[in-house]
């Protein structure tokens, strides 16, 4: 009897062992199934599982299952989720260097964007992220942001003044809105359908698919190409998680990250062809506007968010590279 009990204990300890680090991580999104960042993950997870034989795979929460972007960049960061996907704007209070990308008119176009991130700038910028907890794995694309109203349509920067429009939580964001003249008010992503439509604010600002998915364009149909941000999307690891893989477990997150970027990419235009078709069907106007005066009115904004003197170089840097 006491021989059995023993042999069953061990059998028990070995398959515990066995199975130890094997990890099936759970990680965040606030988008629906079909969003590109949502679908790229869980490509990512394929490939995870993949180079690990298997070992480690991910399991994507989306739609704000687990909570907006603020609060899952908080569980992240003390380990509670182990990854997240979000913008990198509500990460502009808590690792400063990331206010960089998010700056208003830098990226000239989404390859100028794209070259930069891939390259040293934006590796520098995801690692200077790690002493505040977090391993930046890979950034996503999120096109170009502007402007959307519900009353009348944002031509000039002078139609901007006063109105209430919803920002991302972020002090970049609210100083952004507020040299447009226009009064900031932070929320998360998931109050603002109801925010347009009660009344509380006047408009929001996002890419077409946003817009789009969200279906802020059933209440806001005035779209205005201010396209005054191409903040991206950023993929976020908890370093608290990290530390306890194996290198071997760390290289491979790392490379699934890495290649699941093309793939984002290529969904990430097809969306945003699909979501501008989708909402002029509905009768939502774009409307061109008088994108330099817009441009002329960001230097307080550049002033204030760039004092840091390692900021502004990496600014020069962007704007530097071809
Ligand atoms: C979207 C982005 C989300 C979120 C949202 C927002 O474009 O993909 O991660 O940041 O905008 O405005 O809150």
């Amino acid at each position: 009897m006491t021989h059995t009990i023993r042999t069953l204990a061990a059998a028990l300890a070995l398959a515990a062992l066995g199975t130890a680090h094997a990890t099936e991580f759970r990680s965040t999104d606030i988008h629906p199934d079909d969003y590109p960042t949502v679908l790229a993950v869980k490509q990512m997870g394929q490939t995870l599982s993949k180079l690990t034989n298997g070992k480690h795979s991910i399991k994507v929460f989306n739609n704000g299952a687990l909570g907006a972007e603020k609060d899952t960049i908080e569980q992240t960061k003390i380990g509670a989720i182990p990854m997240t996907r979000v913008n990198i704007a509500p990460m502009n209070n808590i690792c400063p260097a990331t206010v960089v990308p998010t700056m208003p008119f830098l990226f000239r176009s989404k390859e100028h964007m794209r070259a930069v991130l891939d390259g040293p700038i934006g590796e520098e910028i995801l690692k200077s992220c790690e002493a505040q907890g977090f391993i930046g794995l890979a950034y996503y694309d999120s096109g170009a942001r502007s402007m959307y109203t519900v009353k009348k349509p944002i031509k000039t920067l002078a139609d901007a003044k006063g109105l209430k429009v919803r920002v991302q939580q972020s002090d970049l964001w609210v100083a952004l809105l507020e040299a447009m003249g226009a009064n900031a008010t932070p929320m998360p992503f998931g109050e603002v359908y109801t925010a347009l439509k009660t009344g509380l604010v006047d408009g929001a600002e996002n890419n077409y698919p946003s817009y789009e998915s969200s279906r802020h364009f059933e209440v806001a149909k005035y779209y205005s190409k201010t396209e005054h941000s191409m903040a991206p999307e950023v993929l976020l690891f908890s370093k608290r998680v990290f530390d306890t893989l194996s290198p071997d477990d760390q290289k491979a997150i790392r490379q699934a990250a890495k290649e699941s970027v093309p793939f984002m990419r290529k969904l990430w235009d097809e969306r945003e062809e699909k979501s501008l078709a989708t909402v002029k069907a509905a009768g939502a106007q774009i409307i061109e506007v008088d994108k330099a005066s817009f441009q002329a009115a960001m230097k307080p904004v550049y002033d204030k968010f760039l004092a840091d003197p390692k900021l502004r170089d990496l600014v020069k840097r962007i704007q530097d590279t071809k």
